[in-house]
């Protein structure tokens, strides 16, 4: 069965982050391809996953990259399904993955990209908006995510 959403990252040193978007949709029982493709070092082999993934059924895409974080923009350009972007640290990060940030986040008019916060919350919440995108037409994730909400609050709750 096609995964409905496809988790994409720009380098391979994105993985140990990019892991905890994977790892939320799987508690969350949504089924999830990953990928590591670059906007800038394989221009045409992520036009040709993108064609080929939406192909399939895939419904949408989580993008994370730092730096010159132009993936997930990249991505956008490609498709009309929902975008999920995820400013990462790269090694050379400016201000904390500012650069990232603003490279995702600054979409043009007409092409959104669904941006979330720097880093390993941002990649959890990625998974969550994505799982929350697909809940709309699916009562028994909506009701999963209520679950997830109700713990987090008994966790605060309990002290
Ligand atoms: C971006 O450049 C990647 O998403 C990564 O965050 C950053 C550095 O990549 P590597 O040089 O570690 O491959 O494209």
């Amino acid at each position: 069965m096609t995964p409905s959403v496809s988790v994409l990252m720009g380098s391979t040193s994105d993985e140990t982050v990019m892991k905890m978007a994977v790892e939320t949709l799987r508690g969350l029982a949504v089924d999830c391809e990953m990928r590591v493709l670059s906007a800038h070092r394989t221009p045409e082999a992520l036009r040709d996953y993108i064609t080929e993934a939406s192909r399939r059924g895939v419904k949408v895409f989580i993008c994370g990259a730092g730096g010159a974080a132009h993936l997930a923009g990249a991505v956008a350009a490609l498709t009309t399904s929902p975008v999920i972007g995820v400013p990462l640290v790269a090694p050379n990060a400016i201000a904390g993955g500012l650069d990232a940030l603003l490279s995702i986040v600054q979409m043009p008019r007409g092409v959104p990209v669904a941006t979330v916060a720097v880093g390993e919350a941002g990649a959890a919440n990625a998974g969550i908006l994505a799982a929350q995108i697909l809940a709309t037409g699916d009562d028994e994730l909506a009701g999963r995510l209520r679950m997830l909400r109700e713990g987090m609050a008994a966790k605060v709750l309990a002290g």
